[in-house]
């Protein structure tokens, strides 16, 4: 055998090869319309770029490298790719202690520059170089309260996305002028927010409160967390030893055996307290940062027309244990009225039911 002979046997067969690989890349382009791909499966071999969808180049993106795009997988909430790193448990770019001040009127346009980039809409956010250990929707009950958004929006996005959190804002407003229910907000917050995505976590925050600490992380624990340990209004320390109220966090586990939160009180006051109890009771523990990471600074405000104290939420806590396997997650009943996607935010409106 000659070595010409050889070049000659040698380049045929890198042809027959280059040929099959070039038939089977047909092959698998033409699937590329089925998009009912399962984030399961294994992700398509890409050998070669010429097979991808070229109209995917035009996207802008955001801020997700090029070989996501090339998978084909549809932006928006699609979890990151198996092959980008976890992220670290220890968030590397926290600040530690922030200045936070109320005393300012800037419009809904500067707050979408200060918080807005990177951002999906609705107000979900996954970082693009890590995967996060955290699938946190955060809930705030909301009426009214549209410059209190604002100062929450301005400071907590770009918190949250240091913390590299995989997370959603959901807005839960009370729709009518019928007697606030907080409680009853935050449960429908959590059904909403699991009907958009596989969310593990779930912060119930006030509107009217910002964490002076960014290494206050907005994410689960073992225990259920009671984050604004430290609220200003309070002279930064607990105003009462099992003081609920403000943020907390639970796990949709934690959430679960607890059946939720109530869904019976109406106005000002007490349930807070019965969601402490129930955490008790299902033999569970709050955990809370200390006092320094645990600061808060609150909007101050007058109190909310139609949510007035409500004398009769004080007797129904001694009720608590026998109330709350009937009463909560597993009774829940309300009408959805919008759901309207923001940049910054979902805001989902809701008809309560509330007593006539
Ligand atoms: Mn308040």
């Amino acid at each position: 055998m000659n070595k010409r002979y050889l070049r000659l046997l040698v380049v045929t067969a890198l042809l027959a090869v280059s040929y099959r690989v070039t038939v089977w890349m047909h092959d698998d382009h033409t699937d590329d319309d089925d998009t009912t791909t399962g984030f399961g499966s294994p992700p398509p071999p890409t050998p070669n770029r010429v097979a991808v969808d070229p109209s995917v180049e035009e996207d802008p993106g955001l801020g997700f490298s090029d070989e996501i795009n090339h998978l084909g997988l549809p932006r928006g909430s699609s979890p990151p790719l198996p092959h980008l790193p976890l992220c670290p448990s220890f968030p590397p770019k926290l600040e530690g202690p922030l200045r936070i001040e109320f005393d300012w009127t800037r419009t809904m346009d500067d707050v979408h520059k200060e918080s807005g980039p990177g951002l999906q809409e609705g107000g979900r956010f996954q970082p693009p170089d890590c995967i996060s250990q955290h699938k946190v929707a955060i809930i705030i009950p909301f009426r009214n309260r549209a410059q209190h958004l604002k100062h929450w929006l301005y400071y907590l996005h770009p918190i949250l996305k240091r913390q590299q959190l995989d997370y959603g804002v959901y807005v839960i407003h009370q729709h009518g002028n019928g007697t606030f229910n907080r409680a009853k907000l935050l449960n429908v917050g959590f059904v909403e927010a699991l009907k958009e995505y596989a969310y593990d976590c779930f912060v119930f925050s006030d509107v009217d409160l910002v964490p002076m600490n960014d290494r206050n992380i907005y994410r689960c624990h073992d225990q259920p967390r009671h984050l604004s340990a430290a609220m200003d209004k309070f002279g930064f320390r607990l105003p009462y030893k099992t003081y609920f109220g403000g943020v907390v966090s639970l796990s949709r586990e934690q959430y679960m055996r607890i059946n939720g939160f109530p869904n019976e009180f109406w106005g000002w006051g007490g349930e807070d307290d019965d969601m402490y109890s129930r955490v008790m009771y299902k033999k569970m523990e709050v955990s809370r940062p200390d006092n320094r990471v645990g600061m808060y600074k609150m909007v101050r405000h007058a109190r909310d027309l139609h949510n007035e104290e409500n004398p009769h939420n004080a007797g129904k806590l001694g009720l608590t244990r026998l109330t709350m396997d009937a009463d909560g997650i597993n009774s829940l009943r309300y009408t959805l009225k919008h759901v309207t996607k923001h940049a910054l935010y979902t805001m989902v409106t809701v008809d309560l039911h509330g007593p006539k």
